[in-house]
């Protein structure tokens, strides 16, 4: 069972995927899927279980590619902040490493105890499925990171999992570690959805493949995949140094690192198609674009 946010004439709902359908969740009181699985977590449950019982509104197939005229899939998240892991991964401490001219930083991150944490992006620079994308405008080197999100609870609970695209400039990145934030924060730097697989589902989350296709002028012009079982770090050790003395009145989604790093030759370009896709999850489709430059009127 998928939880996904559904825009309908401007107004969002939440929806529930199950067997291949979707139904609208009745208009309650309860409008996260936080407040569903852990504030209420039994009237949420009956929530699910009576939306079930209802008519389906739209095929998850044709929702996921975009093709429901009246509706579309929305960003799952309201105003949760969206944090990242780096260097999770054996392939991205290995392309960090080359990089940045082996500087020694993403060696030594990726065997200490403390994980690489950073903050991706509040709610206003996330962007929903079948949607754009935005790669620098003064980037030259841009690629996207397929990442598995964890969906966590106010309480550090994982209550599901998403598919997140931690857009990236590599040569500002490679240029000098402390240039992170502008290599990695900056309007439609992160996309999200296009459902929450619920964390109680019979799938191992340590056992999903993650497969990233990139198709430029109708051709596929990189193809990679990798599985969470290659992650190097537990999900729990990540959440736990998330809150360590840090606060998520509203929950969080923590994407949990690359493991697909396309090669160096290979920078996004505009109007470049990228699918992700993790098992039981879904396929985060996204157009990309360079963003529009300077916006300070000084
Ligand atoms: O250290 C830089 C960022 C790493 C990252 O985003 C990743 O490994 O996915
Ligand atoms: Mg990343």
């Amino acid at each position: 069972m998928r939880i996904c946010r559904v825009a309908v004439n401007g107004k969002v709902r939440l929806a529930v995927e199950a067997g291949g359908e979707c139904f609208w969740l009745r208009h309650t009181a309860l409008s996260t899927v936080f407040d569903i699985l852990e504030t209420q977590p039994e009237e949420g449950h009956r929530l699910l279980a009576d939306a079930l019982n209802q008519r389906p509104f739209a095929s998850w197939d044709a929702l996921e590619a975009g093709t429901v005229l009246t509706a579309r899939l929305a960003v799952p998240l309201d105003d949760q902040e969206v944090w990242a892991s780096g260097v999770t991964y054996e392939r991205s401490m290995h392309a960090r490493e080359d990089e940045s001219h082996g500087s020694g930083i993403y060696d030594r991150v990726y065997a200490a105890p403390r994980p690489e944490l950073f903050f991706k992006a509040g709610a206003t620079r996330v962007v929903g499925p079948n949607d754009v994308l935005y790669i620098r405008s003064d980037a030259t080197w841009s690629v996207p990171e397929p990442e598995l999100a964890l969906v966590v609870g106010p309480r550090g609970w994982i209550a599901g999992y998403t598919i997140g695209n931690d857009i990236s400039s590599r040569d500002i990145e490679g240029e000098n570690p402390l240039y992170l934030p502008q290599a990695k924060v900056h309007a439609r730097c992160c996309g999200l959805g296009p459902a929450i697989m619920l964390a109680d589902e019979a799938i191992d989350p340590r056992a999903l493949s993650i497969e990233l296709i990139i198709h430029r002028n109708g051709a596929p012009v990189f193809q990679g995949n990798t599985n969470t079982s290659r992650l190097h770090r537990s999900f729990e050790e990540l959440v736990r140094y998330l809150f360590r003395d840090n606060l998520f009145p509203n929950g969080v989604f923590l994407l949990t690192g690359t493991g697909i790093v396309p090669e160096d030759s290979f920078s996004l370009q505009p109007g470049d198609h990228v699918a992700i896709t993790i098992a039981g999850i879904g396929t985060l489709r996204h157009r990309i674009e360079r963003g529009p430059g300077d916006h300070a009127a000084i």
